[in-house]
């Protein structure tokens, strides 16, 4: 017999079954096809309380229907919005046939992360000029909140987190699972449906010394609610007394005002006074870049050595995680921010969508004006950025959802940037059936 005949015999065998004896011991293993999962006890797990609203939307047939759960920019005509400035620099990018698919290295394109601190801390920063910023490519703002978060809890000594009460509601799943555990601050008071500035400084003032403080750059998410410069210092002076570390979420740069400059302001401050913070920037918002998942980390630290030795740490929080991050969004948004003419393009196509978002806001104040709407609306002209905090509690929102087909999250919050000229009306109606409603079961 050749060896190749001894091999077919073999396959021969296997095909005729398993010698007696061991047919058994087959049965035994619980991936058989006629044995129950391995996964048997696996619990449906809930939507995602926001993109969860986006799922629910696509089901719906209804001609009338309106998606103002998440924070997605939509035109006039309610379609998503790549800006001319993207295809121009996505063009450039595609024609260059330098451009290869090599791998990254481990915290991304260099002169990306070198433009992103400084669209964030300013052209003239002195912390940037003395080399004391580790800026990292993550995914996204979530990348830069988990990296962050893990980097903390390696190498902190006070691996705690506060954040504000409300905030956007993956920040509580992202910490914890980062290894940093999470406690609330006072932030929003429903009766003003503004800063309870009191409750908020009061909390920063019992929290421990040195603790982690999360604080949304601009364009609070889900209140829409910012300090103003004033509380803004008197924030910044109560952290640094207690040696906290703040943490900004600065997922909306340019889209609170309408300018990159005015919507650093708090970030800028803080670093101004010499200490250190951590900075998660996105660009899925102001670039529109939302799933080509581009961001930035920045750590702001005292000195150069310093930055530079977590700098290398932030890399071996990186490296097992997803080795390194996607090349083609970023390459865009450092195409833009490098050339003057394309980054002077994008200023005008930024303040042309925050514009968009403020006129949707006097149009649904002025409808819900016009109905005798009950109530004071004048938050949804005040609140600032992507949504307005409406208000409205769950019952309302499920009706609205039920009989109007308007798809937003439980608490009341609708994305501004998802309305048009067009659904205002419709949804003026809808609140207004809402609010009625509720007022005669009252
Ligand atoms: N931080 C805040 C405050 C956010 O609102 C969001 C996105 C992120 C970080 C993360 O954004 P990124 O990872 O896409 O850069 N919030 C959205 C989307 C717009 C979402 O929930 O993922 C929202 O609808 O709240």
């Amino acid at each position: 017999m050749s060896a190749q005949d001894r091999r077919i015999a073999t396959l021969a065998g296997h095909f005729r079954g398993a010698p007696a004896g061991e047919e058994g011991l087959l049965h035994a293993f619980p991936t058989m096809a006629n044995s129950q999962s391995v996964f048997e006890h696996v619990q449906q797990a809930p939507e995602d309380p926001i993109l969860g609203v986006t799922v629910a939307f696509n089901k719906d047939p209804s001609p009338l229907k309106v998606n103002l759960g998440v924070g997605a920019y939509r035109t006039e005509e309610g379609k998503p919005l790549v800006l001319d400035v993207v295809r121009k620099a996505e063009q450039q990018l595609v024609a260059d046939r330098s451009r290869n698919k090599e791998y990254q290295p481990i915290t991304g394109i260099a002169q990306f992360n070198k433009l992103s601190a400084k669209l964030i801390l300013g052209a003239n920063s002195p912390a940037i000029a003395e080399n004391r910023v580790a800026t990292v490519q993550v995914l996204s703002g979530t990348g830069a909140l988990r990296v962050g978060a893990e980097f903390i809890s390696r190498h902190y000594a006070k691996p705690i987190v506060f954040l504000p009460n409300p905030t956007w509601g993956n920040h509580n799943k992202i910490f914890p699972l980062g290894g940093v555990p999470q406690k609330p601050y006072r932030y929003y008071d429903p009766n003003t449906r503004g800063l309870d500035y009191q409750g908020m400084i009061e909390d920063l003032k019992a929290a421990p010394d040195g603790a982690v403080i999360l604080l949304h750059a601009c364009a609070h998410n889900p209140t829409g609610v910012d300090p103003t410069e004033e509380q803004w210092e008197g924030i910044r002076k109560v952290i640094r007394s207690k040696q906290q570390l703040p943490f900004f979420d600065c997922a909306y740069q340019g889209f609170a005002s309408g300018s990159l400059d005015k919507d650093a302001y708090a970030v800028r401050t803080f670093v101004a006074d010499g200490g250190e913070c951590f900075i998660a920037q996105s660009y899925a918002k102001n670039m529109g870049l939302y799933g080509e998942r581009v961001g930035a980390l920045s750590v702001v630290c005292k000195s150069a050595p310093v930055a530079s030795r977590v700098d290398s740490q932030l890399k071996m929080v990186i490296r097992p995680m997803y080795s390194s991050p996607p090349a083609h969004g970023a390459a865009i948004a450092a195409t833009i921010l490098a050339d003057g003419r394309l980054f002077q393009e994008w200023t005008v196509e930024l303040k042309a969508m925050a514009d968009r978002i403020i006129s949707m806001r006097h149009q649904l104040y002025d409808a819900l004006k016009a109905r005798g709407t009950p109530g004071d609306w004048t938050h949804v002209l005040k609140q600032i950025g992507m949504f307005t905090f409406t208000g409205l509690n769950k019952e309302q929102v499920q009706f609205m959802t039920r009989e109007y087909h308007i798809y937003m999250t439980s608490d009341g919050r609708i994305s501004m940037a998802g309305l048009s000229s067009r659904t205002v009306p419709h949804l003026a109606d809808a609140i207004h059936a809402a609010v009625i409603g509720a007022q005669r079961k009252a």
